[in-house]
């Protein structure tokens, strides 16, 4: 059975790691069928739409989608292409690898992320020139769906239950809901869990990675300390993420556009590479993961190494390592 597979780069380095990472699917003869959309801030400055109804459709239609990376426009794009696959959670490892000069070189960390709500829900307004607000949303109904896939991920495996982060002591209803929620789909399923303030993760992971597992948060608090806990492993280009929805998903990077390299060539493929085999091993391919996982690996413990790792590789040069360590 051959799989539609939607590529999206977006704007800035997207347009140069995405590509990257369909040469590298590419390389393994699977007989993937990629279908190119576009979306973003280029996009909209030519069409005044950031986010094509094509390329929305595109996304909610194929199996999975390969995302680059959105830049001012992301409000517009992002969210909803992650509404488009109907993604409820965003799973975002956070790894130290071998070879790379990383400040906490223990971290092995996987953020599962709320997806669909939190701050990120939308419900933002100037009321006046002087004044803006923003509503919260928190659902028992998506706290629920983040809990049971937490709840699978851990379920069998090496991880000891999961670690809620939360901010339920100043935000009592919102996150008061989502602790309380969370906790008893995995009291529920028989799951452990423990929690922590996420504030006081941010201080704790940085000192003492280790103590950390599974870390399971509501939306913007995911987005933030995944962001962290990548200058612990060695910088954001080094951690990929998925985006699972029930029946398809979306892969990308945590970076974002990177202006300040953008055009130059010298964008660290990894983390985008490294989704590419999250999204091989969603679509039940688990050998080419492994195989595309480890190429990373070792490409990252033996170089070539791009500028944001200290050496002066460009993304090709990586990506061709890539290819040749499979
Ligand atoms: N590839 C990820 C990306 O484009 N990040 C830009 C960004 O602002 N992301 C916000 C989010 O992940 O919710």
């Amino acid at each position: 059975m051959t799989h539609e597979i939607a590529v999206i780069p977006g704007d800035g380095i997207g347009q140069e790691v995405t590509p990257a990472a369909v040469d590298v699917l590419e390389s393994l003869e699977l007989g993937f069928e990629f279908v190119e959309g576009e979306a973003g801030d280029a996009v909209r400055e030519e069409t005044g739409e950031a986010l094509p109804q094509e390329t929305y459709d595109l996304a909610a239609s194929t199996d999975a989608t390969l995302f680059g990376a959105a830049g001012d426009s992301a409000a517009d794009v992002i969210l909803p292409l992650r509404e488009a696959v109907d993604s409820f959670v965003n799973v975002r490892p956070a790894k130290a690898y071998p070879g790379i000069d990383a400040v906490r070189p223990e971290t092995d960390l996987v953020f599962l992320r709320e997806n669909t709500e939190g701050v990120y829900a939308g419900h933002e307004d100037r009321l006046s020139e002087d004044v803006s607000t923003l509503t919260r949303v928190v659902t028992e109904s998506a706290s629920e769906r983040l809990a049971e896939f937490a709840c699978d991920y851990v379920s069998g495996t090496e991880h000891d239950g999961f670690t809620i982060a939360h901010k339920a002591n100043v935000m009592r209803e919102t996150d008061g809901l989502f602790r309380d929620t969370v906790k008893s789909v995995a009291e529920d399923n028989g799951i452990e869990t423990d929690e922590v303030l996420m504030d006081a993760f941010a201080t704790h992971v940085c000192l003492d990675p280790e103590q950390f597992d599974v870390v399971v948060c509501p939306n913007l608090a995911g987005d933030v300390l995944s962001d962290l806990a990548a200058g612990l492993v060695g910088g954001l280009g080094l951690l990929p993420s998925a985006n699972i929805g029930p029946d398809r998903a979306l892969f990308e990077p945590v970076h974002g556009t990177a202006p300040d390299i953008a055009g130059d060539g010298l964008a660290n493929p990894a983390a985008k590479i490294i989704s590419a085999a999250m999204l091989l091993e969603y679509l039940g391919y688990d050998e080419e993961a492994d195989a595309v996982t480890e190429a990373v690996e070792s490409t990252l413990a033996e170089g070539p190494h791009t500028p944001d790792l200290g050496g002066d590789a460009s993304t090709e040069d990586v990506t061709e390592a890539v290819i040749d360590r499979l």
